[in-house]
């Protein structure tokens, strides 16, 4: 079958939709290539704090704005492996380790090999967030066994350019297609409630929809507004258009996990459910995103027993 390109207009039909009829197609999608009411977990631990030079205007690890984050070092092989364990014993299935850089630095390379052999060992997928990414180094971190390497478009071309002005657009697609070219399977959405408006939203959509391959995996994020970011002060969006972006990129992306990311915590319960119907099928599972909060996790496993909701099992079994 033929890839289907996306164009602006299309989608901005699907968010013109009525609510209702907007989630009923994207749960009938989601029921065409998933089991109806499954979750999978994902569990996020940040190996490296802070520091980082870049000026993404919504982010607490920018050295740049006053957060109180403290730069540190790449955590040791040893506690990235506790916390995965752990994150194992408690029931996600993948885990996902992020730093606060730029991009990633051959001198760290071999650092960044061995955790990734180590969470592949235990047999949970691994992701990796890392910056931007040569060709090399995206071969390494594919013979190293990475499954997913997250990087996000954030928002649309034109609206990308309000919120980071030290890297480009094109060289987050750059990285995107390196990640690609090496056999990694891509894990790239965005955040919403920035400020954009909702053609910036659809243009985001459209641009992760129409690359070579769309992302197996597409993280949507409401924007946590951090005090002293830039963001801080932005207004919160109306749910419902939060929703609807969910229930588009379920649509436009039916064999992906949409995963409901950050901005959970200020989430109600029924909010959350209703980003269910409308197609998310993974979230955060852990006390802590990369600096800011996520629920905890007894809240998280009774809302979804309260919602009927299973959660995924590993598949792989652990090495030793
Ligand atoms: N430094 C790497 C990078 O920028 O690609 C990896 C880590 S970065 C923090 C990963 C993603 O987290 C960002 O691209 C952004 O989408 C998301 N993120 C960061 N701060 C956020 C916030 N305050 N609210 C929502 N999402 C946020
Ligand atoms: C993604 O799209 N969201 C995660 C993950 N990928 C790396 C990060 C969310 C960060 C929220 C703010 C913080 O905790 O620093
Ligand atoms: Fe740095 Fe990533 Fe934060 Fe941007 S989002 S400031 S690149 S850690």
């Amino acid at each position: 079958m033929t890839k289907r390109t996306w164009v602006l207009k299309d989608v901005l039909e699907l968010y013109a939709l009525p609510f209702l009829d907007l989630i009923f197609q994207a749960q009938t999608v989601y029921r065409q290539h998933f089991p109806a009411g499954t979750m999978q977990l994902s569990t996020l631990l940040n190996i490296k704090d802070g520091g980082c030079p870049e000026d993404c205007h919504y982010c607490p690890q920018a050295a740049r704005y006053h957060t109180g984050v403290k730069a540190k070092k790449l955590l040791s092989k040893e506690v990235v492996s506790q916390q995965a364990h752990t994150a194992r014993e408690l029931g996600a299935t993948r885990f996902c380790m992020g730093a606060a850089w730029r991009e990633l630095k051959d001198r760290d390379l071999p650092a960044i090999v061995d955790l990734i052999k180590e969470v592949r060992s235990l047999g949970m997928e691994s992701c990796m967030t890392l910056g931007m990414l040569t060709d090399e180094q995206a071969q390494a971190l594919k013979e190293a066994g990475l499954d997913y390497y997250n990087h996000n478009v954030d928002s649309s071309p034109e609206y990308y350019k309000e919120i980071i002005t030290t890297r480009t657009y094109d060289e987050r697609l750059q990285t995107l297609q390196c990640v690609q070219d090496a056999g990694i399977k891509v894990c790239s959405g965005g955040i919403i409630g920035m400020g954009e408006t909702l053609e910036d939203r659809a243009g985001m959509l459209v641009t992760l929809a129409n690359l070579a391959q769309p992302p197996e995996s597409v993280p949507i994020n409401r924007l946590v507004p951090v005090p002293g970011t830039p963001l801080e002060n932005t207004e919160t969006i109306d749910p419902f258009d939060f929703v609807r972006t969910i229930a588009v990129a379920r649509i436009m992306f039916p064999t992906a996990r949409v995963r409901l990311s950050a901005g959970r915590t200020t989430m109600s319960d029924e909010l959350q459910a209703l980003c269910f119907m409308a197609g998310a099928n993974s979230i955060f599972y852990g006390e802590k995103l990369l600096m800011t909060g996520n629920p905890e996790m007894v809240k998280d496993r009774a809302l979804l027993q309260r919602l009927g909701i299973s959660v995924d099992q590993l598949v792989n079994q652990p090495q030793a």
